[in-house]
């Protein structure tokens, strides 16, 4: 991928786990490698359709300086963050942070850790069978765009669909939602159980009724399977009311484990 690079900006700062470090300073080097699609901005010769690496260098030095961290891990972890969110057309970016003066006792160049972030696609799906369907879709929604962790793309219409499984409930209502999220899959997870508890969703009954169920059904084309979550969603292809709102938003997308569209899955599904 395309790639604007910034390579060692000097800054004197305060991060480190010894209190001198903390109180005098000492200096660091910080390298990004910013990585977004610039045929469009080389084409026109437009700065709208890129990024400043001005303001970029002048973000990192504000924010290295005006911080102080104890790990040079979390230097390079939020200033990968801050980065991210501040210029949304930046996809991924390495963030290295340089300690040249580390107090090591020892000749050394430097010491530094080296992080690759970026923006996840994910797919979500959201249902609601108890109370104010429609509000709580919506109420999810807004409170998962709050978060400055994910973004949401695209949002399907919303469908009323009869009970899957255990039928002696009220219909639901349904929809997917497609978002960009610098969550890492489990952390995805739990963000979207503090929005399910929001809405009042008590996890008692096994597929019974609910306020708000949100399921991770895609992430990136990752394929996993951990105690607490199996991506992509293990029956997602045996669910009309997944497939057909996220066939609405996405129809080419392709499972990675079984190789088909979403619309084939779909017209599967449904014959
Ligand atoms: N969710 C379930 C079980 N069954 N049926 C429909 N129609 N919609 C759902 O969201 C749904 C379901 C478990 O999460
Ligand atoms: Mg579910
Ligand atoms: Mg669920």
């Amino acid at each position: 991928m395309d790639c604007i690079r910034i390579v060692d900006l000097e800054i004197y700062a305060n991060h480190g786990l010894l209190k001198e470090e903390n109180t005098l300073g000492q200096k660091f080097l910080i390298s990004a490698n910013l990585y977004l699609d610039t045929r469009k901005a080389g084409i026109c010769d437009d700065m709208e359709l890129s990024v400043d690496y001005n303001e970029v260098c002048h973000l990192i030095y504000d924010y290295v300086k005006d911080n102080t961290f104890g790990l040079i891990e979390t230097v390079s972890e939020e200033l990968a963050e801050e980065i991210l969110i501040s210029f949304p057309i930046l996809e991924k970016v390495d963030v290295e942070v340089k300690k040249p003066w580390a107090p090591i006792g020892l000749p050394l160049s430097y010491v530094s850790v080296d992080i690759t972030r970026g923006w996840h696609t994910a797919y979500l799906s959201i249902g609601s069978n108890m109370g104010e369907k429609e509000k709580n879709l919506t109420g999810a929604i807004s409170e998962l765009s709050k978060d400055m962790l994910i973004r949401v793309c695209k949002q399907s219409q919303f469908i009323t669909t009869k009970p899957y499984g255990n039928e002696d409930q009220e219909d639901f209502l349904n929809g997917v939602l497609e978002i960009k999220t610098l969550y890492t899959p489990e952390e995805l997870l739990d963000k979207i159980h503090d929005v399910e508890r929001m809405f009042g969703r008590v996890r008692d009954v096994h597929w019974g009724p609910r306020t708000l169920d949100l399921d991770i059904i895609m992430y990136d084309h990752l394929v996993m399977k951990s105690e607490r979550l199996t991506i992509p969603h293990a029956d997602m292809q045996n669910r009309e009311f997944v497939l057909k709102p996220l066939a609405e938003i996405s129809s080419q997308l392709v499972h990675p484990v079984f190789k088909k569209t979403v619309g084939q899955m779909l017209m599967e599904v449904q014959a």
